[in-house]
């Protein structure tokens, strides 16, 4: 299916050119090839394999552009600093970050910055003083609603939620639980408390043992909003392990193709996401225009290539699109994706 799906983008980017040619190619192909540097959370994360699949699709399109698609072992913003740090010694021309902390990672970026080097962040937002702009997968209130909304229509609006999230520094999680609380505090929730918020760091091992220390905490624990792939598969994995499918449940963001068997096993009754390969493109395609001269600063359109344009706001930012919901009658189509 991926591979279908890759060679019909070819076959599309093939008749852009084709069509554009009679008057005169004038695509993005860079003279010397530039390199960009995607540098995400950490390595191993399937979700950022996906973009990195979308990085690559975006550079093929664009022409004269190299991926270096890389992350440090542990999502910490020190070993982060340290990748970011020797690609800046390289001199790359762009980077794309995912960043494990807003603030930490301002000097390193304005090194890079001073050093000509174009920085913009995606996912996981670097503090604005260090990009010239980041894109945002969907708008942040949106995603952080929809997780109270899927949880509440899972429980019928009844019963205790934890929230297990990825690092406490983390800008994303950070900025959708906030979204959550403020959703959280509408009338229709009463009967739904949120009892605490805890952290599986984005490794499998922490998550599951965070998610057992749920259970054993809250003894009427009900519901889990899990707003990382990586809190979700594990959470939903200690729920199946414990035998407790059915009786707890948990939603968040997942990707169909780790969520398919914990839905079908009734772990987890919706989850959502957006498309993680054209999010990665998006981003790239961003970093290509601003490479060949684009503005993105606050009030300026960007370009997203096939994934249209997006606006950018006065903090910085801009979003790709909206998530999709995900169920039983959806999720193994959508698994053989992403
Ligand atoms: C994990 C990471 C990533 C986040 C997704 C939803 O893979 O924390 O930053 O956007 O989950």
């Amino acid at each position: 299916m991926q591979t279908n799906r890759r060679n019909l983008l070819k076959i599309a980017a093939a008749g852009a050119i084709g069509s554009a040619l009679p008057f005169g190619f004038a695509g993005n192909a860079f003279a010397a090839n530039k390199r960009i540097a995607m540098v995400v959370k950490n390595l191993g994360n399937t979700y950022f394999d996906a973009c990195a699949e979308g990085a690559k699709q975006a550079a093929a399109e664009l022409g004269g552009i190299d991926i270096i698609y890389t992350a440090s072992t542990k999502p910490t913003a020190e070993e982060q600093i340290a990748v970011l740090d020797a690609l800046v010694a390289q001199k790359v021309d762009g980077l794309i970050i995912s960043a494990n902390d807003p603030s930490a990672l301002i000097p390193v970026c304005k090194k890079a910055a001073e050093r000509g080097i174009k920085v913009i962040s995606f996912d996981s937002a670097v503090a604005q003083e260090g990009r010239i702009m980041h894109l945002n997968p969907s708008s942040t209130a949106l995603i952080g609603a929809k997780q109270v909304q899927m949880i509440a229509k899972t429980l019928g609006g009844k019963g205790e939620v934890a929230i297990l999230s990825a690092a406490s520094t983390m800008t994303n999680q950070n900025s959708w639980i906030e979204a959550m609380k403020e959703e959280w505090k509408k009338p229709e929730y009463k009967d739904m408390p949120l009892v605490t918020t805890v952290y599986g760091d984005d490794q499998d091992d922490k998550s599951y043992r965070e998610m057992q220390g749920l259970v054993k905490s809250f003894p009427n624990l009900k519901g889990v909003i899990s707003p990382t792939t990586i809190g979700i598969r594990s959470g939903a994995k200690a729920i199946v392990d414990g035998g407790l499918a059915g009786k707890i449940f948990i939603t968040g963001l997942g990707l169909p193709s780790e969520m398919k068997d914990y839905v079908l096993k009734g772990a987890c009754d919706t989850f959502a996401i957006w498309n993680p390969i054209e999010y990665g493109y998006a981003a790239t395609m961003v970093l290509g225009s601003i490479l060949n001269g684009a503005d993105a600063g606050p009030g300026k359109t960007v370009k997203m290539g096939k994934k249209g344009e997006a606006m950018v706001a006065d903090n910085g930012e801009a979003a790709m699109g909206e998530p999709f919901v995900f169920d039983k009658s959806n999720v193994e189509k959508f698994a053989k994706i992403f």
